[in-house]
């Protein structure tokens, strides 16, 4: 399943800039009677004949605050539009420059701190990889890069981590980690279970948020 990530410049200060919705798209969408290019059938309403046909997407949105026992801290926001991917937005600050693994974990847990979010989430039963393997548990996001001030700023879009359906990911927790990811392929032998990636600096669990 391909996943990629974008990486984009860090303001000058060291803090997570707010979040900004991106530009609106439109959640309705109205058709002349002309073929719908995708429509979720469990929302389509359909008016009388002649009028026009209004389509409601499922778009989901949820968000998970990340904290932790040092001054790390971060917020990631998380868009799904229908069974397409789900786009993920990150800003963690208080890092140390350079990469940082990046996981969604089991358990939306955080009783015991960020140890108790459990093991990467891992419905299908694999081994640790890289967000863009065939193989790799649906909660392998690779690194995060922080820059000079601490802060890492990334887009990720991913098919692997939905906001609905059986393996809908709301409820469980993302981590950020003290060191970098090695996707697997560290030759050590915590790589193929967590890419080595050393302690866990943050957690939050994913919740949903409303749309608009
Ligand atoms: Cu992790
Ligand atoms: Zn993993």
């Amino acid at each position: 399943m391909a996943a990629r990530t974008v990486w984009t410049a860090s303001p000058p200060h060291a803090r997570c800039s707010p979040f900004v919705p991106s530009p609106a798209r439109p959640l309705r969408s109205t058709l002349l009677g002309r073929s719908p290019r995708r429509f979720s059938s469990s929302r389509l309403a359909v008016s009388a004949p002649g009028r026009a046909l209004t389509i409601v997407a499922a778009t989901k949105k949820a968000v998970a605050v990340l904290k932790g026992s040092s001054q790390v801290e971060g917020v990631v926001t998380l868009l799904q539009e229908d069974n397409g991917p789900t786009t993920v937005k990150v800003c963690v600050s208080g890092l140390t420059p350079g990469p940082h693994g990046f996981h969604l974990h089991e358990h939306g847990d955080t009783t015991n701190g960020c140890i108790s979010t459990g093991a990467h989430f891992n419905p299908n039963n694999m081994t640790h990889g890289a967000p863009e393997d065939q193989i790799r548990h649906a909660g392998d996001l690779g690194n995060i890069i922080a820059n000079s001030d601490g802060v890492a700023e990334a887009t990720i879009v991913d098919n692997q981590i939905p906001l609905s359906g059986p393996n809908a990911i709301i409820g469980r927790a993302f981590v950020v980690h003290e060191l970098q990811d090695d996707l697997g392929k560290g030759g050590h032998e915590l790589s193929l279970t967590t890419g080595n990636a050393g302690g866990r600096l943050a957690c939050g669990v994913v919740g949903l948020t409303p749309v608009m």
